[in-house]
Order: C-alpha cells, then structure tokens, then sequence
C-alpha cells in the first residue's frame, strides 16, 4: 500500500470540503431505487426497440416516483440469446424480449407465428398476435412460468442475405451456407428449401459473416441496417418468408416483488413502447430499402409462390401441423387463410 493512514483521512477529509453544501442533497437525491431491474435484450442501441425502451424506462421512473428502475442492456451485454433466457428463468435478469421462435425452445407453441409465408401484411399480423393467436401464445409462455407483456414487440418480415449470390428463386437455396437463430422451426424451414442452415446466436452473426463461416443470413430490414450487416453482405433478396416478433418477458418473482399499482404502471409503459415501435419500424420501411442500397446492398425481388410450393412440396406445413396440434394450427389458420 502506497498511502499511510494521514493521506488517506487528509483525502477523505479534502473530498468532503470539495463536495461542501452541494454533495449532501444531492447524494440524497441519487438514492438507489426500491426496485433496480435488468433489461436484457440482442438489438443495437440504435434499434427503435431501444430507443423506445429508454423512454419507457424514464417514464416508468417518472411515474413510480424514482422506485422503480429500468437498465437497458442492449446487445447481448448480459449474453447471448440463450445465456438470456437461463437468466430470465433464474431472476439473473429480470426483463428480456425474445422473438417467439427462438422461445420455442422453451415453449414450443411460441414460434407459430413463425410459420413461412403465413403473413400476407402487417394489419393480418397485428389483428393475430394482439387477438386470439396471440392470447394463445401468451397463455402458453404463462404456463412456462415466465410473465409476458400484452403487446408484442416488432422484429419484421425476414428477408435474405448474402456474400455469394442472390437468392431469385428456392433453388438458388440448396445448399446454401445460412445462418440462423437458435429454433427448429427455423433450421427446419431452410432444411426444407435444401440449404445448409447453421444455428447460431445473434450476437456471433456479424463475425460469423465477416469471417464466411457462413455465407449468408436472414433478418428484417431495420435490424440489416442498425446491425450494420451490409459491410459484410453483398446481396439482399426480399424472401419475405415469416413475421417475427419479440415477446416482453419477466422474471416472475421479480414481477410479482411489486406492488399491484407499481405493475400497472410499469406494464402500461412497456405496452405503450411496443406499439410506438411498432409504428417506428413502419416508418423505417419506407426508406430503409433505399439507404441500404446507397449503402452498397443490392437488391431483387424474387417471385414467392415457388417457395411456398417448395414448402408445401417438401412437407413443411402438415408436419408443424402436427407438432403444434389442430388448436393453435386452427387459430393461425383462422388469421392466415389456409396453409396445409
Ligand atoms: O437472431 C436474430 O436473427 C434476431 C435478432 O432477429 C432474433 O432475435 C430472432
């Protein structure tokens, strides 16, 4: 130790002269809140997920009086996609979103929404997963023990990347070098277009596609863009193939630590950042295409009906029909039109 006692109280007493009449109420003031809770999710920081997760989590402070706070931990700061979901059951965090299909390894009724080519639009999603289909799924993730909020969060419709070539049509799939998130539905569905899907988490996907350990990827659009994956994709083909969203989890015994009046508040905040996001993300739409092409991406259009042939040809529908059973499958169905 290089200090002698002196120095230090001589320090010590020199810190408290410099903070003088100013230090007192402000320490005061800076008090640790009643309830301090994790929010881990994958996204980029500039992600409208985390954008409108800040000033939720402002307004949740605001609005309890400063007892509760929300830490944001953007990017897998906390671990990976599936370190999260060990935490969120544990109560190592206590907040997570996570896209149903990956949840599915917990709740495997969760990746329905998931389904390829399912969604026609954004207005069949919406009207699905803030109605029966929805209140299905949330039933289910209940059953699981973990709590989940009442709106569903945007990820987007997927579309596909590349290093290697376009993708105009489901041949151009077989055995093509794809990564995708930790699911069966997902490695199942690319199985079945013949490519070579390899399951990793989102947080290795940048360096899984710098590196060419894989060749491409699939994601929405806004993630494409603030993921910053075009400086290491060539092509973009607008597969479009499913919906997904992200679930709002948390730990349960940490949801039910607060009291009644705290819960609305914090609840009500979190459903009201889905739907602004929701909008956010519908905005981005509009020009995320084009600013991604200025960025160097390009872009093409396949004709989707022969996936869906391929799909369809391949078995795809009546064997998850079979997973998820006549009920759920009936209530996609009922959204969807028919698919198998
Ligand atoms: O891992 C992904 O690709 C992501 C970020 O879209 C999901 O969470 C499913």
């Amino acid at each position: 130790m290089g200090f002698s006692r002196r120095t230090v109280l001589k320090a010590s007493a020199a810190a408290t002269v410099a903070l003088g009449g100013v230090g007192a109420p402000f320490v005061a003031r800076a008090q640790k809140a009643e309830f301090s809770y994790k929010f881990a999710n994958n996204l980029p920081e500039s992600h409208p997920l985390n954008v409108r997760a800040k000033e939720m989590s402002a307004a949740i402070k605001t609005e309890t009086g400063g007892r509760v706070d929300v830490q944001i931990f953007s990017s897998n700061q906390l671990g990976s996609d599936t370190d999260s979901l060990s935490q969120i059951r544990s109560g190592g965090v206590e907040f997570f979103t996570m896209s149903g299909l990956i949840l599915s390894g917990l709740v495997p009724a969760a990746s329905i929404n998931g389904i390829g080519f399912a969604f026609p639009d954004y207005a069949t999603v919406w009207k699905a997963m803030d109605g029966e289909l929805g209140a299905y799924v949330r039933s289910e993730i209940t059953r699981s023990n973990l709590v989940v909020m009442d709106k569903i969060w945007d990820n987007g419709f997927r579309q596909t990347t590349s290093s290697t070539r376009p993708i105009n049509g489901p041949r151009d799939f077989k055995g093509f070098k794809i990564r995708v998130p930790v699911s069966p539905l997902w490695t199942s569905m690319f199985k079945a277009f013949d490519a070579s899907p390899t399951s990793i988490n989102f947080n290795e996907v940048y360096s899984a596609l710098q590196t060419k350990v894989v060749e491409g990827q699939e994601n929405p659009l806004a993630l494409i863009a603030a993921a910053k994956l075009y400086e290491v994709q060539k092509y973009c083909s607008l597969t479009n193939h499913m919906w997904d969203g992200f679930w709002f989890l948390a730990n349960r015994r940490a949801w039910e630590a607060l009291p009644a009046d705290i819960r609305e508040i914090v609840a009500r905040n979190i459903n009201a950042a889905a739907v602004k996001e929701r909008e956010d993300i519908e905005k981005l739409n509009a020009t995320v295409q084009a600013d991604l092409t200025a960025k160097g991406l390009i872009f093409n259009q396949p004709e989707l009906t022969p996936f869906r042939d391929k799909l369809h040809s391949a078995g795809f529908y009546s064997e998850w029909k079979g997973k998820y059973g006549d009920q759920a499958w009936s209530l996609l169905e009922k959204s969807v039109g028919r698919l198998a």
